[in-house]
């Protein structure tokens, strides 16, 4: 995914070059800066819901995909911002649903893509997303801490995953508010909530906490809370659900 996410930047650089696209971000106005993380310092468990049409875990979720409905649900029942998977070769995501997404709906929206250059950061502030994904497994300290910088400058929020402790001390030294701790192992695609629960004790209160993945039950989501979870992370179980709104209100 990286080696064809690095091909698509050098096309896209082609089109619209490097110092063009930071020029064009650093000139919009920040009017809510960090709103992403924001959204999700409440009290309460906070939702984050993902618009996705495919994974290589799963393949196509669901053939019928009307993204700005989905995003609309999402908003009606009380999410408290929305994911928008943007990698186009592996997830068949979008740029286009996205912005669209972002015009649609009032809630802060995460670019889920595989942020490796700078470039995509300006890009995702184009797009008007409040948040990038950073994926600690494919990204050193030093980069992390230098994109969250560069994001700080836009008002963007980073969320940063990590999937076991490794990556999690590397989250954390290289300064990041928002962690995402994925319970889906990359390599076996496994499930385990558990590593949500064991990392959450590592990770310092002043942090926000969100679980990643694999997340379909209240029971779930209760054991999570009970385990300190800021905010849950659902692509799946809502994408494949024919009533959003009810599943979120359980
Ligand atoms: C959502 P799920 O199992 O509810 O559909 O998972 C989200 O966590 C998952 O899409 C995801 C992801 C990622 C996608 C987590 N980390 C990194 C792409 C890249």
């Amino acid at each position: 995914i990286v080696a064809e996410t690095r091909i698509r930047i050098e096309e896209l650089k082609a089109v619209k070059s490097y110092a063009a696209v930071k020029q064009e971000a650093l000139a919009i106005p920040v009017n809510s800066p960090f709103s992403f993380e924001n959204a999700l310092k409440t009290d309460d468990m906070s939702f984050i819901c993902e618009v996705k049409k495919a994974s290589p875990s799963k393949g196509i979720i669901s053939e019928h995909f009307p993204y700005l409905e989905v995003a609309r649900e999402y908003e009606r029942a009380g999410a408290a911002a929305i994911s928008v998977l943007t990698e186009p070769a592996f997830f068949l995501g979008s740029d286009v649903y996205l912005k669209e997404i972002n015009q649609e709906v009032k809630l802060p929206v995460l670019r889920k893509d595989f942020t490796i250059d700078p470039y995509q950061i300006y890009e995702a502030k184009l797009l008007g997303a409040d948040a990038v994904l950073l994926i600690c497994a494919i990204l050193d300290t030093g980069t992390v801490r230098e994109y969250i910088k560069t994001a700080d400058l836009l008002g963007l929020s980073c969320l940063v995953e990590a999937h076991d402790e490794k990556e999690l001390s590397s989250a954390l030294e290289a300064g990041a508010r928002l962690i995402g701790v994925n319970n889906r192992n990359l390599k076996t695609f496994e499930v385990d909530l558990n590593n949500s629960v064991r990392l959450r004790k590592l990770v310092p209160e002043d942090r926000i906490f969100v679980s990643e993945s694999g997340i379909k039950t209240p029971g779930d989501i209760s054991l999570l809370g009970k385990n300190g979870t800021n905010a849950v992370l659902i692509g799946e179980t809502l994408m494949k659900s024919g009533n959003i709104s009810e599943e979120l209100k359980q």
